[in-house]
């Protein structure tokens, strides 16, 4: 239907003055095209105007285009910070880190060495690791997702990044099935791990709260569970292996605070008040890791807009992000400036 509409806009842009019998057939061509296709249009009910989604892969990929676009706009732009953190860090020397969660690791230093002991891995996957251009697209957990039929094309990214508790399984078409990262926190880890990853995904814990990275270290060593601390109840049991988890540099989570939304807030004095969603974070992560960085699922309904789910796969509405401490208002704006700034690209129209 859109490649109808595209001959479509295109045939009618045709020049039909200056006619004269020798491009006469020309004419009848034109109009024989032009008649075809408000048929088409009437015949398939489509609005030949109205704006669409946009779909596109971006097929080129150039080395270091993100990070010269990421340097001019963020300041101390680096990508040499490690993606995840490492036992190293913690075992002899003791990182010093000026925040504690989930903005650093201040306090936290015991708790993640015994984490880190326990996984072991501390490495990107080396497929993706070795690519010398990383095409990633952020899955963003939108209703506009639903009936979007992008799953085929997010599945042709190499680095698909899901996030929080986003099924694939029965959403294929809209959202593919291919997840390279998947960005969780307990309260959001309410997914199967097994059904709705592959067996190469890695689980990357965003933690918010030291208590974040014991629920971790407890599911994964089979301890006594806990149950206070958390706003919502995590898991009690959940099936991963521990060489599949990471734990994110919570320096992207600073740079999101810090550099992404601080430039765009009109608030200056409430720094690292707002705490980013995991998709904020994630479009950051991605800014400092990839060379072509395409979002899709993003955008909540209007804030007038009180009926409209705000996900693809639950009815859950804007009421509930209310009291959830972020700011979507403001990730609203700089994820637009980050579009205007084409350091990313958006898949669905938003
Ligand atoms: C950039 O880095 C320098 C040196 O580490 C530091 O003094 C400065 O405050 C940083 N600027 C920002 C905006 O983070
Ligand atoms: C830990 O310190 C090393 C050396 O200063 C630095 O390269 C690394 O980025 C730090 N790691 C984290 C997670 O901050
Ligand atoms: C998706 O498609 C189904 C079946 O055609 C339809 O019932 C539903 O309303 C559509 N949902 C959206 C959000 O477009
Ligand atoms: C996604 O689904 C297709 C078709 O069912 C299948 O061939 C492919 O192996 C799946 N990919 C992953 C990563 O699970
Ligand atoms: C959210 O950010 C906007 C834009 O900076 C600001 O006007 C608004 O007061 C913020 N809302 C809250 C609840 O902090
Ligand atoms: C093609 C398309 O719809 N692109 C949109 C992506 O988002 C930006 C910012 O809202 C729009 O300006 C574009 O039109």
């Amino acid at each position: 239907m859109i490649a109808n509409n595209e001959i479509c806009q295109k045939s009618s842009s045709f020049p039909t003055t200056k006619m004269n019998s020798k491009n006469g057939w020309k004419a009848g061509a034109v109009f024989l095209t032009v008649a075809f296709c408000f048929g088409m249009l009437w015949y398939l009910h489509v609005e030949p105007y109205i704006p669409r989604p946009y779909i596109h892969v971006h097929e080129i990929c150039t080395p270091g285009d993100v990070a010269a676009k990421a340097a001019a706009l963020i300041s101390n732009y680096s990508r040499n910070h490690p993606v995840f953190l490492q036992l190293s860090d913690y075992f002899w020397v003791k990182n010093e880190s000026k925040y504690s969660l989930p903005y650093g690791t201040k306090g936290s230093e015991d708790l993640l060495m015994k984490f880190l002991a326990l996984t072991n891995q501390y490495h990107m996957q080396p497929e993706i690791e070795r690519l010398l251009c990383r095409r990633c697209v952020v899955v963003g957990n939108g209703h506009r997702l639903k009936n979007s039929t992008l799953g085929e094309t997010i599945n042709k990214y190499d680095v698909v990044i899901r996030l929080n508790n986003a099924p694939v399984h029965n959403y294929e078409k809209d959202v593919g099935n291919k997840t390279t990262l998947r960005f969780f926190y307990p309260e959001s880890a309410d997914f199967d791990p097994q059904q709705d990853n592959n067996p190469d995904t890695l689980l990357v814990l965003v933690p918010f709260k030291p208590l974040d990275i014991q629920w971790m270290k407890i599911i994964l060593n089979n301890e006594k569970r806990v149950r206070k601390g958390f706003w919502k109840m995590p898991p009690l049991i959940w099936e991963v292996e521990p060489q599949n988890t990471r734990i994110l540099n919570p320096y992207y989570m600073e740079v999101t605070a810090t550099k992404i939304l601080d430039s765009v807030s009109d608030l200056s004095s409430k720094k690292l008040k707002a705490k980013p969603t995991t998709g904020m974070l994630a479009i950051t992560f991605a800014l400092h890791f990839c060379d072509v960085v395409d979002i899709a699922g993003f955008g909540y309904p209007a804030l007038s807009n009180k009926k409209e789910p705000i996900h693809y796969y639950e009815k859950v509405t804007l009421k509930s992000m209310a009291v959830s401490g972020h700011n979507i208002t403001l990730e609203a704006i700089a994820i637009r400036n980050l579009l205007q700034n084409r350091l990313i690209h958006n898949l669905t129209y938003f």
